[in-house]
């Protein structure tokens, strides 16, 4: 399949974390807007519906939808050839199930295409980073309804005619991956991806298989249809993956160790696979669980595999074992690694992770894999004369880059490219808060309101700079 020769160096944003004008353009609700911010580490509150003053600061966001000019300037000149975006569904059909779709959202997007390849930079399009509109929840209780995958497929449908040309590369969905394993203690993480807390649920189990079952679908259904739209388009899913290592090797730590890690990848075998994995039904049926599928729903996993697997890497973690109560828990699941230093907000930084899962992904289904999201969220400082030196961040992306490149020039893996998150402070998902820094760019807006936009180069922006000349 042909991708191009050219690597791709650039960044990840998504609509809710960065857009802000939450209610603007004829845009809708969307789940995330109904988030509170978390603070130092707590998790965000989720609210039954708008409460006004309590969404800060992600209904300002960092004000993208004003400001992707500048934004796109900036990321140009740092060398970028290519951005990953998402679109909010709840621009482009407000309600989720109108008749029409809202042209402003449309028009907006293709604005924001066109700016990108007017600098020379690859739009990359997610359609699903973590933004179902809301009315989609109340009137059809979201990803448990098979009408909210047919109107996901009318919505996908929308986009990828009216980017038809502007756009190649197109990622079904953000990190559907993090619905499985759950427990209360992660209610956002169930929210972000469909829609529904943990807590609320009624059999999680079920609930969540069903729910799994039915974005995978909209997954492959969707990779078929861009294809059908335009044969040129490339498809891709993100996931979230964490290699889980075992803590010494006593046949039952690897064991353990061995089917944590695995559980992140059912959806990507039938999604790459071309079929729903029968050992995941064998699962559920252990369990009591039985799918409700459909005829036809083969067929979609037959003609809907994917043209790559897009990754996003941050960290790593230890299996559970026995003798491990007391150790550190780690946000993905696991326990902390000793062998590692940890981030502020606890997630383990292990570069060669990187080059384990690159190459794990790419040598167990031998399609092209991009690293969608790799990057330290930190506190940064503004220093009295204004700059911003953040030497965490470059070591951290230096070390990360390092492995990819053994990855790639050593291990032959088949990368497209490498895109940071993000290449712009903004909102964070899993706190809401503005104060955990990923960007080169600094914002210039705080988690109590104040602030004013501005955007300012902070010491890695030069820097990655010289690593895209560089290469891979
Ligand atoms: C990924 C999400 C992103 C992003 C990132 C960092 O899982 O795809 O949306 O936010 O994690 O997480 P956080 O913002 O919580 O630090």
């Amino acid at each position: 399949m042909d991708f191009g020769k050219k690597f791709l160096w650039g960044g990840s944003i998504a609509a809710h974390q960065c857009e802000g004008a939450w209610n603007q353009g004829g845009k809708g609700p969307g789940i995330m807007d109904l988030v509170t911010a978390g603070a130092c580490g707590r998790p965000r509150e989720i609210c039954s519906g708008i409460v006004e003053g309590k969404h800060y600061p992600s209904h300002e966001g960092i004000d993208f939808y004003h400001r992707y000019r500048e934004d796109i300037k900036l990321f140009a000149e740092m060398g970028f050839t290519a951005l990953r975006f998402s679109v909010d569904w709840s621009r482009i059909y407000p309600n989720g199930d109108d008749e029409e779709p809202n042209e402003e959202g449309i028009a907006y997007y293709r604005s924001v295409a066109e700016e990108l390849l007017n600098h020379g930079i690859e739009p990359i399009v997610t359609l699903y980073h973590f933004e179902l509109p809301f009315r989609l929840l109340e009137r059809y209780g979201g990803w448990s309804s098979r009408k909210v995958v047919d109107l996901y497929l009318r919505y996908c449908g929308t986009m990828f005619r009216a980017l038809k040309g502007k756009v190649r590369l197109w990622v079904t969905f953000n990190e559907m991956n993090h619905l499985d394993p759950q427990t209360e203690a992660s209610d956002i993480f169930t929210y972000m991806i469909s829609g529904v807390k943990y807590s609320g649920m009624e059999n999680p189990a079920r609930e969540l298989a069903q729910i799994g079952y039915l974005m995978t679908l909209a997954g492959v259904k969707a990779a078929r249809l861009a294809r059908e739209i335009d044969p040129e388009n490339r498809v891709g899913c993100v996931f979230g993956l964490t290699p889980v290592y075992p803590v010494d090797c006593a046949p039952d730590h690897v064991m353990d160790a061995f089917l944590e890690m695995e559980r992140q990848f059912y959806q990507v075998d039938a999604m790459c696979r071309g079929a729903f994995p029968a050992y995941r039904e064998q699962e559920y049926r252990n369990s009591g669980i039985l799918l409700e599928k459909e005829d036809g729903d083969e067929e979609d996993f037959r003609q809907g595999v994917l043209d790559f697997i897009g990754v996003n890497y941050y960290s790593s973690s230890v299996a559970h074992h026995e003798g491990d109560e007391g150790a550190e828990e780690t946000l993905f699941g696991g326990v902390q690694n000793p062998y590692l230093e940890q981030s502020k907000w606890g997630w383990a930084i292990d570069p060669v992770g990187l080059r384990y899962t690159l190459n794990y992904v790419y040598k167990r289904y031998g399609l092209p894999v991009l690293v969608t999201e790799n990057g330290l969220g930190a506190v940064d400082r503004v220093e009295a004369d204004g700059t911003i030196r953040d030497d965490y961040r470059i070591a951290y992306l230096e070390r990360h880059i390092g492995e990819l490149k053994k990855a790639v020039r050593l291990d032959g893996v088949e990368c497209l490219g490498y895109l940071t998150w993000a290449p712009i402070d903004l909102v964070s998902a899993t706190t809401g808060e503005m104060k955990k820094r990923y960007g080169f760019i600094y914002v210039d807006r705080q988690d109590d309101g104040s602030g004013s936009l501005a955007r300012t180069r902070k010491k890695s922006f030069e820097w990655f700079q010289k690593v895209i000349e560089e290469g891979i």
